[in-house]
């Protein structure tokens, strides 16, 4: 066995690779890689997927009904000038090499090249510090993959670092019932998800928000196998293989404590709302679990109420993995005074802090 080990760590040091760290290293210059990649992202939500989770959330009543088409955004910041994008379409399958593309499709913005493709409304195909790109179409459902637009499960690599986002929302309901999400990159993406809330938070506590909590987990890699313990009650109950950029939703039935376990790192997003509520709904990319810490900060509170019933809007949901209650202490200010509490959090449940008006919160 040892012997067989180091053959193969040997093997991994192939000719490429020791050029590949010359070239970081500035000694070797590689011409047929002169932007290469650093980030990865794949575009959550795929559109029939979003459109059967707002479905869930808003149908029958006196509202108005989410239907197709949907509205797509999808958007990216750059804060580097000179930074190259890449973009490939799913519907004709994903390059070999994104930055070597062989398919019209797939375009490179930024490289003052506008024959292989410039971002939309940057005409000069010169992508600087402080540059936005906006993609928007709209997206028929059912997809017909012929039908090369901008939408889920698209990939974009970008050669220096870039934040991105894609919103969305449903004809019908319109812009009442539309979701956003930050788009982590791949590296940040992992193997291991708990979700902190979910449908069985009393309406009490919870004003239903989370009557509906879905999720959309999306691949990577070919053959990630996740496993989905949806209800959490510790025992996955799905098991299915994933092909990159590929999605599985679980549309609804998701509660507090449900996990998402993967061979490969996958993305996951969760979708949340009250039904049949006239509009209202909230979804946010989760972080991995190795991704989690003991201090976060909560830039925002508001004064206005949740739907005129006097509720404070802003609320902070704390989730406690462990198997034995824990303290969260908390500080904000109050007329300029720095304020300090506490609250516990139980084994394996939550919390609810409503925020006063006004104020930011460190917790820890
Ligand atoms: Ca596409
Ligand atoms: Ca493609
Ligand atoms: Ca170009
Ligand atoms: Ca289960």
């Amino acid at each position: 066995m040892r012997s067989n080990s180091k053959s193969t760590h040997r093997s991994r040091w192939r000719p490429g690779l020791i050029l590949s760290a010359l070239a970081l290293a500035g000694i070797v210059r590689i011409a047929a890689a002169a932007a290469p990649p650093v980030q990865f992202f794949y575009a959550p939500f795929p559109e029939d997927q979003l459109l059967a989770g707002l479905q869930a959330i808003e149908s029958g009543g006196p509202d108005v009904d989410p239907v197709a088409p949907m509205q797509t955004y999808i958007s990216l910041a750059a804060i580097a000038d000179g930074t190259i994008i890449y973009y490939d379409h799913w519907e004709d399958g994903y390059e070999a090499d994104i930055d070597a593309p062989t398919q019209s499709t797939t375009k490179i913005w930024g490289d003052g090249n506008s024959a292989n493709g410039f971002p939309p409304g940057v005409p000069s195909d010169l992508i600087n510090a402080g540059t936005v790109v906006v993609m928007n179409n709209p997206v028929p459902l059912p997809r017909s993959p012929t039908e090369i637009l901008f939408d889920g499960r698209d990939k974009i690599a970008a050669s220096k670092t870039i934040s991105m986002t894609k919103t969305g929302w449903a004809s019908g309901s319109n812009t009442l019932l539309a979701g956003s999400v930050e788009m982590f990159d791949t590296d940040n993406w992992g193997i291991d998800y708990i979700v902190p809330v979910g449908e069985d938070i009393p309406a009490s506590t919870g004003y239903e928000m989370f009557e509906y909590t879905g999720l959309v987990i999306l691949a990577r890699d070919d053959a990630t196998t996740i496993n989905i313990d949806a209800d959490a009650n510790g025992v996955f109950e799905t098991s299915l293989v994933l092909a990159e950029g590929q999605s599985h939703q679980v549309n609804g039935g998701v509660s507090v404590g449900a996990r998402v376990t993967s061979d490969k790192p996958v993305q996951v997003d969760l979708l949340t709302g009250d039904i049949a509520s006239s509009y209202e709904s909230r979804d946010t990319a989760l972080l991995p679990t190795n991704l989690w810490t003991g201090s976060y900060y909560t830039p925002v509170s508001t004064t206005s109420d949740g739907g005129g019933i006097g509720i404070p809007s802003t609320a902070v949901w704390l989730y406690n993995p462990a198997a034995s209650a824990i303290t969260v202490a908390y500080q904000y200010r109050s007329g300029g005074i720095v304020q300090s509490s506490s609250t516990s959090v139980p084994a394996g449940s939550y919390t609810k802090v409503i925020l006063n008006n006004g104020t930011g919160y460190e917790w820890h």
